[in-house]
C-alpha cells in the first residue's frame, strides 16, 4: 500500500474504533444511591446489639422506671463481641444506645437515666466508648439506635423534648467517632407522665446529617434505608429498592406492611430495604432463651430472604449479664458463617464462555464479558429500546449447581422486573426451566435442587429500561432444608 493510501486506511480505522468508545452508557433509571447507600449496600451483613437494663430483668420494654442500679455487666467485653462479629462474617455493630427506657448507655449530660447512675465501673463506664474503640481497633463500622420514645425523661410529651433529643442526638454523634448508620425506631407511645410526643423528624435528620454526614438513616421510610416490614428478616421476594415516601412517617404513619416487604417499581425516592431479626426469641438476652438460638438451617434460609432478596441483614445478637456474646450464641454465628462461606467458595462460571443475544452499540466496553470479569463498575447492557434479552453461559463441562448470583449494577438504578434460568437438557436437546424470579437488585441469589448441566440461559423477561448486570456466579452449596425458587 503506498503512502496516501495507509495514512487514509489508518484515519479511518482509528475514527472507526474511536466512535465505538463513544458509544454512551444508559442514563440512569429512576432514583439511585448515594455514594454513602452504594458503601452501606456493599456491607450486606452486620450485628444488631441490644443491651441495656432489659439485660438483667428479663424484660423486652423497661418502663423507664427501672432503678438504674440493675445495669450491672461484671465483665463487659466489646472486643468479645467484635471478635465475634468478625467470625461470623459481620461488617459492623449497631448498638442500643438509647432504648423506650430511656437509659443511655453514655453518661449523657441529658439525663440522669444512665450509666453514670449505676454502679458499673463505678459510674465511670461508657458502652459506646468501649465498643466504638474496639470496632475501630478490628476494623468494623459502628452504629448507633436511639429511640425518640423515652419513657424516663421528664420532658417527654412537651415541646421541649425535641431539641432535648436534637441534643442527645449530637451528643452520640459527635462523640465516637464515625458513625456508618443511625437506626431510628417509630415506636411512639406514653412517656413518664402518660403524654405522646410529635416527633420532629426534619429536626432529628438534619442533627443526624450536620454531624455525621455520611451515615445511613434507617426508619420505616428512610431516608437512608428502610425497615423491611417484619421482625423475621425476610425481605418480599419482590424487593425494589425505590420507595414513594411523602406523606408517610415512621411508626404510625409508616407506608402498609407489604410496601415495606416490596418496596414500590415506581417509588419516587432511593430507600433499600434492611431486615433485621434476632437470633434469639427476644431482642434482649434473658437466661430463659440460652438454648432458644435460631437453628443452622433458620439462619440460612434468613441470609437467603435476605441478602439474597436485595435486603441488608442486621441479625441481633444480645450480650448476656456478664457483658459477653454467650457462646450458645457465637457458636451458631460461627456455624453459620462456616456455611455461607462454604457455599460460595468456588464459582463454577470461572473460565466460562459467556454470550449475549444483544449488546449495546457492539462495544466491547457493554458485552456479556463484563458479567465475568469481577469488575464491579463494568457491566453488561443493551440498547435503550432493549428490554427484554439473554445471556448464555458455557461452563465448557457438565458441573453439579444449585445457587446463582445476579447482580444489577445499581448506580444505574434498578430496573429488572422479571427473569427466568434455564438449563440446557442435552439428552432432551432443549432448553429446561430451572428457575424464575421477579427483581434482582444489588443481589438476587436464586436457590434450586442441584442440577448437572453445561449451559445455562438467562432470561430478562421484563425491564423497566435497558437491563444493567454486572455480575453473575454460580455455586454449589451444601445440601440444607431451606427453601428453593
Ligand atoms: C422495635 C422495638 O420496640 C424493639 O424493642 C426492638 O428494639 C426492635 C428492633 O424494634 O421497634
Amino acid at each position: 500500500m503506498n503512502r496516501p493510501y495507509l495514512s487514509i486506511f489508518l484515519l479511518i480505522g482509528a475514527l472507526f474504533f474511536s466512535c465505538k468508545d463513544l458509544i454512551d452508557p444508559p442514563q440512569p433509571y429512576g432514583p439511585v444511591p448515594t455514594a454513602d447507600q452504594l458503601a452501606w449496600q456493599k456491607m450486606e451483613y452486620y450485628m444488631f446489639v441490644h443491651f441495656g437494663p432489659n439485660t438483667f430483668t428479663n424484660v423486652e420494654w423497661g418502663n423507664g422506671k427501672e432503678d438504674p442500679r440493675v445495669f450491672n455487666p461484671t465483665d463487659l467485653d466489646c472486643r468479645q463481641w467484635v471478635a465475634t462479629a468478625k467470625a461470623a462474617g459481620m461488617k459492623g455493630i449497631i448498638i442500643t444506645a438509647k432504648h423506650h427506657d430511656g437509659f443511655c448507655l453514655w453518661p449523657s449530660q441529658y439525663s440522669t437515666h444512665t450509666v453514670r447512675e449505676s454502679p458499673w465501673k463505678d459510674g465511670k463506664g461508657d458502652v459506646l466508648k468501649e465498643l466504638s474503640q474496639a470496632c475501630k481497633e478490628g476494623g468494623l463500622k459502628f452504629g448507633v439506635y436511639l429511640s425518640p420514645w423515652d419513657q424516663n425523661h421528664p420532658t417527654y410529651g412537651t415541646l421541649e423534648y425535641n431539641q432535648l433529643f436534637a441534643n442527645t442526638l449530637t451528643e452520640v454523634l459527635t462523640g465516637y467517632g464515625d458513625v456508618f448508620e443511625q437506626w431510628f425506631d417509630g415506636a411512639n407511645g406514653e412517656g413518664a407522665d402518660g403524654k405522646k410526643q410529635a416527633y420532629d423528624w426534619e429536626l432529628f435528620h438534619q442533627t443526624v446529617y450536620k454531624n455525621q454526614p455520611h451515615a445511613v438513616i434507617f426508619s420505616d421510610v428512610g431516608p437512608g434505608c428502610r425497615w423491611i416490614g417484619n421482625e423475621q428478616g425476610y425481605a418480599g421476594e419482590t424487593d425494589w429498592s425505590r420507595l414513594n415516601i411523602t406523606g408517610f412517617e415512621p411508626g404510625l404513619n409508616a407506608p402498609p406492611t407489604d410496601v415495606l416487604n416490596n418496596g414500590n417499581e415506581q417509588g419516587e425516592a432511593w430507600v433499600p430495604g434492611e431486615a433485621d431479626v434476632s437470633i434469639r426469641p427476644g431482642w434482649f438476652y434473658s437466661p430463659s432463651t440460652d438454648d432458644k438460638q435460631k437453628t443452622l438451617n433458620q439462619l440460612v434460609d434468613i441470609y437467603y430472604a435476605s441478602v439474597g432478596h436485595n435486603s441488608n441483614l442486621l441479625l441481633n445478637v444480645p450480650p448476656d449479664r456478664r457483658g459477653h456474646i454467650h457462646p450458645n450464641d457465637s457458636i451458631r454465628l460461627i456455624e453459620f458463617n462456616r456455611v455461607i462461606t462454604e457455599s460460595f467458595k468456588t464459582n463454577l462460571l470461572r473460565g466460562a464462555i459467556v454470550k449475549a443475544d444483544s449488546y449495546r452499540g457492539n462495544s466491547s466496553r457493554f458485552a456479556a464479558e463484563r458479567l465475568l470479569d469481577g469488575n464491579y463498575d463494568s457491566y453488561w447492557t443493551t440498547e435503550d429500546s432493549v428490554l427484554t434479552a439473554s445471556v448464555e453461559l458455557d461452563l465448557k463441562k457438565e458441573q453439579t449447581s444449585n445457587r446463582l448470583i445476579l447482580q444489577e449494577y445499581i448506580p444505574l438504578g434498578q430496573r429488572v422486573a422479571q427473569f427466568n434460568v434455564e438449563y440446557w437438557d442435552g439428552k432432551a436437546g432443549n432448553w429446561k426451566l430451572l428457575a424464575e424470579a421477579t427483581t434482582i437488585g444489588y443481589k438476587r441469589i436464586l436457590c434450586f435442587p442441584l442440577i448437572t448441566a453445561q449451559r445455562f440461559r438467562i432470561n430478562i423477561l421484563r425491564s423497566l429500561a435497558c437491563p444493567v448486570l454486572n455480575n453473575v456466579e454460580l455455586y454449589q452449596a451444601p445440601e440444607l432444608e431451606i427453601r428453593t425458587e
